[in-house]
C-alpha cells in the first residue's frame, strides 16, 4: 500500500501569509513496494476543506514530478485560504487515495495591501537617542463573533507583540534581517482564538535590533535609520461574512517600557519596578500615554516573511556552579550556545543582578571575554521585590558557554537558570554517527555551529561585536547545513538580500545584509557566494526557481570579474582575503601563502563553470555557450600563468593544489602532479592542514576524489594541531575559527579575532557525509532525485550510520565492518528516486542481500562488478548487504 504524505507549499506545512503568487506544492510517498516510481499525479485546489468548489484541477498528468510541482493557471487573491490534496499513480499501476488536506494562505501581495499607518513614538519625549524601548498600544472593540482573524505586521527595528495580554506568535526578532532599504519582510499571525468579544487591546515593543541599534566591530547606529516604526493590519472576518480591519494609525498611544537598553551585542537592561500591569489589555488606563506620530516611510519594499522565523528551539540545564580563581560566580552550561538564558529571582525592589556571557575560561579558569572585543554581552535585571520574578531578555542574544552572575547572593540554585537556545527553526533532515566518539563530538560541535549561526542570516560568528553574514563563510558551510537541516528558505531568503545589496557593476559585499563601508566587497570566494550558494540550494532540494531569481544577480557577479584588470581570463587585481587564516601565512598576517591571483581565478573558473551549467537547466542555450567557452579560455589562461611548461604548478601549497583539482583546472601530467604533490606535501607534514578558509573546505574531498580516501582520514584523525579532533580534545562544543584558538599550553591565539563558534571549519562536514557515508546527490538528476551512495569505509572506523531527508523521504546508508571478513551496508531511498550505489571491496559471488543472492532480490536493475566493488542500480526501498 502507498500514501501521499507530507504535503509542502513553498516548503512549509500549511504556511499562512505568504506572497508568491505561483507556489509551489511538493509531496513524499510512504510505500511498501520496492521500486516505486511515480507515473501521475492529480493536484487538486478548493476553497473550502470539503472541495466541493474546485478552484483548480490539475486532472491526471503523466510525470514523475513530485516536488516543486509549480501551480500554474490560477490566480490566487490576498488573504485567501486555498486547501489542496494530491492523489498519485506509480508505475505498477496502483492509484493512491488522496492525500490528507493540506493548505497555503496569501497574506498581503502589494504595497496598495497596507492601510495602516507606519506610526512611531512622539520625538519630543522620545529623542532619537533614547535607548528605552517604547511601547505602543490600541484598543479597539470586536463587534461579532470572530471566524478568522489575522495579523500582518512589521517594523523599522524589532518588535514583540501582544493582544489582550497574550503573546502573538512564538517568533523572535520579527521581522528578521533583511536588506532593509529594499526588502523587509512581514508575518502573518493566526489570532482567531486571541481575540473576545467587546474590548480588545494591542500592545507592541519596539527594539533597535538591526536596525538602529549598533552594529560592526565600529559600533555604529543607525545603519539604516534613527526611529524605529511598526506597520499592522488586523483582518478581522466575523461569521456573517463582513470585515473589518484594525490598523496601526495616529490613534494609538506610547509609552516608556521597562526595557532601558536593549542591543543585539551588548544585552539589556531591565527595571522591573517600571513595568506596567496589564499594559496591553483593554482595562488599561492609559490617560498618561502619549499619541504616537505616524511616519511618512514607504511601504513598497514590504515583502512576506521568506524563511522560517527564528524560535525558541531548546532548553539546556547548566552543568556547574563554579568559584573561579578570582572568586567570581559563573555557571556552566555545558555547551557553546546562542540565545540567552531565562532566570528566576526573588529579592527586594532595587536590588540588582546582571548575567555576563562567555565563551570560554581562560587558562587559569577565570572568567574570559576578551574575545568578545567590545561586545558587552550583559544583562542587567533590576527586581520589582517580594514574590519571584522570572526574565527573559527581548531583543538580544549572547554566544556563550559561561555566565558569570552578581549580585545574587550566596545562595545560588543552577535550577533558577535555563539556557534558551534560539535559531531560525528549520526542520532537522540529517544524522550521523559512527564508531569513534571523538568524531560523533565533532559533529556535535558542527551542528552546534550551524544552531549558533544560522539566526535569520548565516553569521560568521555570534558572540563578538560582528555577528555579520560573511559571504565566504555562507559559501563554504552551505553544502554540509543541508546535510542537517533543510536550509532551503534559509538562503533564498539571504540570496535575495545578496542579489538586493549587490552593487551596480556586480560586485558583492563581503557581508550580506551590507553594513561595512562602501568599499567592502568582492573578495574571491566570499562574492563567489552568489554563484555557488543557488547552486547548492538547486542541487540539494531540486529548486529550479532559486536559479531563476538569481539568474541576473549570478551573471552580475561574473561579469564583475571579468572586468576587473585588463586580463577578462584572469583576476589578479583589488582585495582578497586569500586563503583566511591559512597556517602557511607571513607572521603576523591572517592571509594563507596561497598566491591571492591564483585563487581569484581559480574562483573565478568556478563560478563561471556553475553559470554555464545554471544557463543550460535554464534553458538558455546563448548564455550556455557563452559561459562555456568563457571557462575554457579562464582555464586555458590559468594554465599558462600557473603551469609550467613541464606541468609543475607554481604555488606549491596545500590549498592550491586542492583548489585546481577541485575545480578541475588541469589537465594530463599537470592533473596527476598535483594529486601527487598534494599527497607530498602532506606527508611532509605528517598528515596535517596547513590550509585556511578556502583551501580546508575542500582537502578531504579533493583526496578522496583523486583516490586517497585513506589519506584524508589520517587528517580527520589527527589529534594534535591543526586538526579538527585537536579541538574537539580541548573540550570544544563548537567548532572554532582558529585551529589553535586555545594553544597547547591553554593560551588563546589572539583577542582580537578568536571566535570558538565559528562554523566555516565545520564544512568537513560535507566530507563525512558525502564520501565517509557516501550520501550524493546526481548533477544531473538533482534534489535526490537519483541518488549516489558509495560509502568509503577507511582506518579508524568500524561503522557509520548516516540518514539525510530529501525532498523525497528519508535516504538512509549504514555500513558496518563486522569483522575483517564481513561488511554489511544498509541502504534505504524513498519512493520516486533510484540510486546508483557502489558497494565498496565487494564480489559479486559473495554478495547478498537479506541472505539471499542478488538474483533473487527484486529493487536491482543493474549489477556490474567493478575493480572497486560492485555497483548496482537500486530503485526504492530498504536493502541489507552483507559480503
Ligand atoms: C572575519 C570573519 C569571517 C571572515 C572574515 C574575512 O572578520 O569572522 O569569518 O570571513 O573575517
Amino acid at each position: 500500500m502507498s500514501i501521499v504524505n507530507k504535503l509542502r507549499c513553498e516548503y512549509r506545512e500549511n504556511p499562512i501569509g505568504i506572497d508568491c503568487t505561483q507556489p509551489r506544492i511538493s509531496w513524499q510517498i510512504q510505500s511498501d513496494t520496492r521500486s516505486w516510481l511515480q507515473a501521475a499525479y492529480q493536484i487538486q485546489i478548493s476553497q473550502d476543506i470539503e472541495f466541493k468548489n474546485l478552484l483548480w484541477n490539475s486532472e491526471k498528468v503523466l510525470s514523475n514530478q513530485s516536488v516543486h510541482v509549480e501551480v500554474h493557471h490560477l490566480v490566487v487573491e490576498k488573504c485567501k485560504r486555498y486547501y489542496y490534496r494530491v492523489r498519485v499513480w506509480s508505475e505498477q499501476g496502483e492509484q493512491t487515495d488522496w492525500s490528507e488536506i493540506a493548505f497555503w494562505e496569501m497574506g498581503l501581495l502589494q504595497a496598495s495591501d497596507w492601510q495602516a499607518d507606519w506610526i512611531s513614538t512622539p520625538t519630543e519625549q522620545f529623542p532619537l537617542e533614547t535607548e528605552t524601548c517604547p511601547l505602543l498600544r490600541h484598543t479597539f472593540q470586536v463587534k461579532g463573533h470572530v471566524q478568522r482573524a489575522r495579523i500582518y505586521a512589521t517594523s523599522l527595528g524589532l518588535y514583540e507583540m501582544k493582544l489582550n495580554g497574550l503573546s502573538v506568535g512564538e517568533q523572535a526578532f520579527t521581522p528578521g534581517w533583511t536588506s532593509y532599504k529594499h526588502r523587509l519582510q512581514y508575518q502573518t499571525y493566526d489570532v482567531t482564538d486571541l481575540l473576545t468579544s467587546g474590548g480588545n487591546a494591542i500592545g507592541v515593543m519596539l527594539g533597535n535590533g538591526w536596525y538602529k541599534g549598533k552594529l560592526t566591530g565600529r559600533g555604529k547606529k543607525n545603519m539604516y535609520g534613527d526611529r524605529t516604526a511598526f506597520l499592522m493590519q488586523l483582518h478581522i472576518q466575523y461569521e456573517d461574512g463582513t470585515e473589518e480591519i484594525i490598523t496601526s494609525n495616529s490613534n494609538w498611544r506610547a509609552a516608556e517600557s521597562p526595557v532601558l537598553m536593549s542591543e543585539i551585542y551588548h544585552g539589556e537592561t531591565y527595571d522591573a519596578r517600571l513595568e506596567k500591569i496589564n499594559w496591553s489589555t483593554a482595562t488599561y488606563e492609559d490617560a498618561d500615554w502619549f499619541p504616537v506620530e505616524t511616519l511618512q516611510h514607504t511601504k513598497d519594499m514590504v515583502v512576506a516573511q521568506e524563511n522560517e522565523p527564528v524560535h525558541k528551539i531548546e532548553e539546556i540545564s547548566p552543568i556547574a556552579l563554579i568559584t573561579t580563581p578570582s572568586g567570581e560566580t559563573v555557571i556552566d552550561m555545558g555547551q557553546n550556545m546562542v540565545g540567552w538564558v531565562r532566570f528566576t529571582i526573588q529579592g527586594r525592589s532595587g536590588q540588582e543582578v546582571t548575567l555576563e556571557h562567555a565563551e570560554v575560561l581562560d587558562q587559569e579558569g577565570n572568567f574570559y571575554t576578551d574575545n568578545l572585543r567590545n561586545a558587552k554581552q550583559t544583562i542587567r535585571y533590576i527586581l520589582k521585590g517580594g514574590a519571584p520574578e522570572v526574565y527573559e531578555p527581548h531583543f538580544t542574544f549572547q554566544g556563550f558557554r559561561f555566565v558569570l552572575l552578581t549580585g545574587f547572593g550566596e545562595s545560588i540554585r543552577l535550577a533558577d537558570f535555563t539556557g534558551i537556545v534560539l535559531h531560525s527553526d528549520m526542520e532537522r533532515t540529517g544524522y550521523f554517527q559512527c564508531s569513534d566518539p571523538l568524531i560523533n563530538q565533532l559533529q556535535h560541535n558542527i551542528l552546534w555551529g550551524q544552531k549558533g549561526n544560522f539566526l535569520d542570516v548565516p553569521t560568521d560568528c555570534p558572540q563578538r561585536d560582528e555577528r555579520l553574514g560573511w559571504t565566504g563563510d555562507a559559501q563554504m558551510f552551505i553544502r554540509t547545513s543541508t546535510f542537517l537541516m533543510n536550509v532551503a528558505t534559509f538562503f533564498s531568503k539571504w540570496l535575495h538580500d545578496l542579489a538586493a545589496d549587490q552593487l551596480e557593476d556586480g560586485g558583492v559585499p563581503f557581508v550580506i545584509p551590507h553594513v561595512l563601508s562602501e568599499k567592502s566587497h568582492s573578495s574571491a570566494a566570499w562574492g563567489d557566494a552568489a554563484v555557488i550558494c543557488p547552486w547548492v540550494i538547486y542541487q540539494c532540494y531540486g529548486d529550479k526557481r532559486i536559479l531563476e531569481q538569481q539568474y541576473e544577480s549570478m551573471k552580475a557577479w561574473v561579469s564583475y570579474i571579468r572586468k576587473q584588470g585588463n586580463d577578462e581570463f584572469l583576476w589578479n587585481t583589488g582585495f582578497h582575503f586569500g586563503d583566511w587564516l591559512g597556517l602557511d601565512a607571513k607572521p603576523d598576517s591572517y592571509i594563507g601563502a596561497t598566491d591571492r591571483d591564483f585563487i581569484a581565478t581559480a574562483f573565478y573558473a568556478y563560478s563561471v563553470s556553475l553559470l554555464a551549467k545554471t544557463a543550460k537547466v535554464l534553458s538558455k542555450e546563448a548564455d550556455w555557450e557563452l559561459y562555456t567557452r568563457l571557462y575554457a579560455q579562464i582555464r586555458h589562461a590559468f594554465q599558462q600563468e600557473f603551469v609550467t611548461p613541464s606541468g609543475k604548478l607554481s604555488v606549491p601549497t596545500q590549498t592550491a593544489n586542492v583548489l585546481a583539482l577541485m575545480f578541475d583546472l588541469l589537465d594530463g601530467t599537470a592533473k596527476e602532479r598535483a594529486a601527487k604533490k598534494l599527497l607530498e606535501l602532506l606527508e611532509e607534514s605528517k598528515f596535517h592542514l596547513t590550509t585556511g578558509f578556502v583551501g580546508t573546505p575542500y582537502l578531504n574531498l579533493v583526496l578522496s576524489q583523486i583516490g586517497h580516501t585513506e589519506a584524508a582520514y589520517q587528517l580527520l584523525f589527527q589529534q594534535d594541531y591543526p586538526s579538527w579532533l585537536y579541538q574537539v580534545t580541548k573540550g570544544a562544543t563548537t567548532i572554532w575559527e582558529h585551529w589553535d584558538g586555545i594553544k597547547e599550553d591553554g593560551s588563546f591565539w589572539s583577542k582580537d579575532m578568536n571566535s570558538f563558534n565559528h562554523y566555516a571549519y565545520g564544512a568537513i562536514g560535507e566530507w563525512l557525509y558525502r564520501c565517509v557515508a557516501g550520501i550524493d546527490v546526481d548533477e544531473e538528476a538533482p534534489g535526490y532525485k537519483h541518488i549516489q551512495i558509495k560509502p568509503q569505509p577507511g582506518a579508524g572506523l568500524t561503522w557509520v550510520e548516516a540518514k539525510l531527508e530529501s525532498m523525497y523521504g528519508w535516504i538512509y546508508a549504514e555500513w558496518r565492518q563486522s569483522s575483517e571478513h564481513l561488511m554489511e551496508i544498509r541502504i534505504s531511498i524513498p519512493p520516486n528516486t533510484t540510486a546508483s550505489v557502489l558497494l565498496p571491496n565487494a564480489k559479486e559471488t559473495h554478495l547478498r542481500e537479506n541472505g539471499a543472492a542478488l538474483d533473487q532480490t527484486t529493487g536491482i536493475s543493474e549489477m556490474r562488478q567493478t575493480e572497486t566493488g560492485v555497483s548496482l542500480i537500486l530503485g526504492s526501498g530498504t536493502y541489507n548487504f552483507t559480503y
